[in-house]
């Protein structure tokens, strides 16, 4: 048993991970930087530690800090939630060196999917499909390189290895700019990363981003919960999310939930987790593997009546999975829009006070939020402030539900992305369902 888990993160997620705790009799500790000392999660949790300085590096990231505070309160367990250190490999070493239960998988499972390349190879090995590309990283031999490209096909996509979520890719359109590409990937990925490893795949032109979500114990037991899409996006910032993905063939999606869990137990993967995928021209190829919880997990929550992050947290305790692919039943339709402190033209952050706070509420709404009248938005973090998620028997009645509850929301002070939200929820192409990750930049002009 943990009795106190250190949830090492702040906002709406870290209010989540307390619930869940609480629901199982789990005391909580909050860490918080100074910013941050009138934050919900603050308030409600048990214990709370102020780690440091509002800049993430000086407190969220601060690995020794966070792990005192584990120390200085006899913590069990540390949470990560999502961001920060959520997928940091030696993290998740020194928590377990330290003597603490690390709540998410292994840590040489996240190093594995951490490299994009060796995430890659793993997959192959139980026949998920990939996109055609380099089977290993590039060398300095162009002429192979050269070859390799003509055979892939241009436009080709050089990416890091340590890269993912959007961070080191680049297009290379012809031989003319192959050379080019590859030195500026490399540069920068050496400096975001400290990894200059870099490998090439065939550009996808209108793919659609779908991910499938795992639940994996300690015991070898492995589920699949389903699948969603998060095609909706901006700037590599997801701002929609739905479960399930719409317009799969059913035959499609169960072969995809086997293949995932055929995977999970081939590399006894442990905790929640999440494969990611784009699907073009009804084939899916792996791109990339969550190692930790998801923003977007309650859409997969309203559909199959499960609890992800209650359920994470029984793993962490040793506990078999209670719950069997067979019984899942998924239900109806989610769709989640995320409300972020940002300025709905230009998206750059809106900080400052929110004067007026009424959450939506009614039938089948659910809302995942810190936020309160007073509250301050500080300018360190994302910007996040709400998740608003709406739930029905069918995708049109849950975009109906979502665009009443999008009217109703009253939030005063701060500019977000509400309007823009609702606007969506009124375009024939979201309606329809569908549409490719390029569609709302398309449809913004930009
Ligand atoms: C791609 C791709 C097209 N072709 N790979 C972006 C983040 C990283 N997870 C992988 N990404 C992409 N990889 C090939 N071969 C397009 C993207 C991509 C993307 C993927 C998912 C969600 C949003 C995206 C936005 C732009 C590009």
């Amino acid at each position: 048993m943990l009795d106190k888990i250190l949830i090492a993160n702040r906002g709406e997620i870290a209010l989540r991970i307390q619930r869940a705790c609480r629901e199982l009799g789990i005391k909580t500790v909050a860490i918080y930087s100074t910013a941050d000392s009138k934050q919900k999660h603050v308030l409600l949790a048990d214990e709370s530690v102020c780690i440091g300085p509002p800049e993430s590096i000086n407190s969220y990231l601060n690995m020794p800090a966070i792990i005192s505070a584990a120390e200085v309160t006899d913590s069990m367990a540390i949470h990560p939630g999502y961001g920060f250190l959520a997928e940091n490999g030696d993290f998740a070493e020194q928590v377990e060196e330290s003597g603490y239960v690390f709540i998410g998988p292994q840590p040489e499972t996240i190093k594995l999917m951490g490299n994009k390349i060796s995430a890659k190879d793993a997959v192959k090995e139980v026949g998920i499909s990939c996109i055609p590309g380099s089977a290993t990283a590039l060398d300095d031999d162009m002429e192979s390189i050269y070859k390799l490209a003509d055979e892939i096909g241009y436009p080709v996509l050089i990416k890091a290895a340590s890269g993912g979520g959007g961070k080191g890719m680049r297009i290379a359109h012809t031989k003319g700019n192959l050379q080019h590409t590859i030195d500026l990937t490399r540069a920068e990925s050496k400096a975001a990363f400290g990894d200059d490893t870099i490998f090439m795949e065939k550009l996808l032109e209108e793919p659609r981003h779908i991910e499938f979500q795992i639940l994996a114990d300690q015991h070898g037991n492995v589920i699949c919960l389903g699948d969603r899409d998060c095609s909706m996006q901006r700037n590599h910032q997801k701002i929609i999310e739905e479960a399930p993905a719409p317009k799969i063939p059913k035959e499609q999606r169960e072969e995809m939930f086997e293949k995932c869990v055929l995977f999970c137990k081939t590399i006894g993967y442990q905790s929640a987790g999440t494969l990611e995928f784009l699907y073009e021209n009804n084939q899916f190829y792996f791109i990339e593997m969550n190692t930790r919880l998801q923003v977007e997990h309650p859409v997969t929550e309203m559909i199959t009546g499960i609890d992800i992050v209650k359920e994470q947290l029984k793993i962490a305790m040793g506990l078999p999975l209670s719950i069997k692919q067979e019984d899942i039943i998924e239900k109806g339709h989610a769709i989640e829009c995320r409300i972020n402190a940002e300025d709905s033209k230009t998206f750059i952050p809106s900080p400052g006070t929110i004067e007026l706070w009424h959450p939506p509420g009614g039938p089948g709404i659910r809302v995942d939020s810190h936020i309160y009248t007073g509250y301050e938005v500080p300018p360190y973090y994302d910007s996040l402030i709400a998740k608003v998620i709406a739930f029905a028997n069918t995708r049109e009645s849950a975009i109906t539900r979502m665009g009443i509850a999008l009217s109703e929301m009253i939030i005063e002070g701060i500019q977000t992305n509400r309007d823009l939200q609702t606007e969506i929820m009124q375009h024939n192409a979201f309606k329809n369902g569908g549409t490719d990750i390029h569609y709302l930049e398309k449809r913004l002009g930009l």
